[in-house]
């Protein structure tokens, strides 16, 4: 049995799958699985066997639907804070998780739930997969990273126009506005992850780390800095055996072998 309520972790060899889970309510994020999702986040982050993880929704439906409206309708400000606070911690762990994150987006991903994909490094959305910021409606902002991963994603005009309207818009404008990065069939979208993942966790797993890490870091940085920094991942490579070991097969021309 699972230890969480509201959350299913499955590991598959390399592959660490997070499905939220509560698809009677749409996988809406309540603080309860807000809570989960942190302590799972913190156990995989130093889970040493995992290389890849895969962060998807229960049932057909959804991803995840948002925020859970029904908990934050009647917070207090104060309330909001704790919620605000929460809520980000566990978004910043997911994003600075040294694994490589894949958000398989099987439905609904609006609110919370389209920025907990964009908080994952990459996004493959399902024919169905819907995307939306629609917290304006609710009166609200978005809090979950929504005003800036956003605009990172997509630029400006275009992130303004889905936070200013709320419009929700499907799988294929996600693609192609960069939102979402691949389009696959209608359930397909966990198929498509495990592939991606298992190429991934093919690699060196050190080199995956280091390169998420010269991409996150260098993302904040002026060019000069950043392939500066870029340098210094590099160098750390061959301190690991990995990499000793890669290219000797390589040489030798032997397959490459997984530590
Ligand atoms: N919260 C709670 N329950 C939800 C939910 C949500 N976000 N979304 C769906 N549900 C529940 C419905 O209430 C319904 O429950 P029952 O009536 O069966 O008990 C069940 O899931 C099935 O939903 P529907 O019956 O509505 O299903 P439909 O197929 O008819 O419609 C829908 C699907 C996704 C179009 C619709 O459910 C919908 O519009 N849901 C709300 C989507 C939404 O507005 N999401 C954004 C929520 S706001 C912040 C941090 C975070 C946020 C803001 C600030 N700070 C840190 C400052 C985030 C805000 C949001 O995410």
């Amino acid at each position: 049995m699972s230890e969480y309520e509201n959350l299913l972790i499955e590991h598959r060899d390399a592959l660490t799958i997070v499905t939220i889970n509560r698809p009677k309510a749409l996988n809406a994020l309540n603080s309860a699985t807000l809570t989960e999702l942190g302590s799972a986040l913190d156990a995989l982050a130093g889970d040493r066997h995992t290389r890849v993880v895969i962060v998807t929704g229960g049932g057909e439906k959804a991803f995840v639907a948002g925020a859970d409206i029904t908990e934050m309708r009647s917070l207090s400000p104060e309330g909001g804070r704790e919620f605000a606070r929460r809520g980000q911690r566990v978004f910043a762990q997911l994003e600075e998780l040294p694994q490589p994150v894949i958000a398989a987006v099987n439905g609904f991903a609006l609110g919370g739930g389209c920025e907990l994909a964009m908080a994952c490094d990459i996004r493959i959305a399902a024919e169905n997969a819907r995307f939306a910021q629609p917290e304006t409606g609710l009166g609200i902002t978005p809090g979950f990273g929504g005003t800036q991963r956003l605009r990172r994603l997509v630029g400006p005009g275009r992130a303004k126009e889905l936070l200013f309207t709320g419009d929700t818009i499907d799988a294929a404008e996600a693609v192609r506005i960069g939102l979402a990065d691949r389009l696959v069939p209608a359930g397909g979208a966990m198929a498509a992850a495990v592939a991606m993942a298992e190429k991934i966790a093919a690699k060196g797993a050190a080199a995956t780390r280091y390169t998420k890490v010269a991409v996150q870091r260098g993302a904040d940085m002026n060019l000069a800095a950043a392939t500066a920094y870029e340098a210094e991942v590099f160098a750390l490579c061959f301190a690991d055996p990995e990499q000793a070991q890669r290219m000797g097969d390589f040489v030798d021309k032997r397959p490459p072998r997984r530590t």
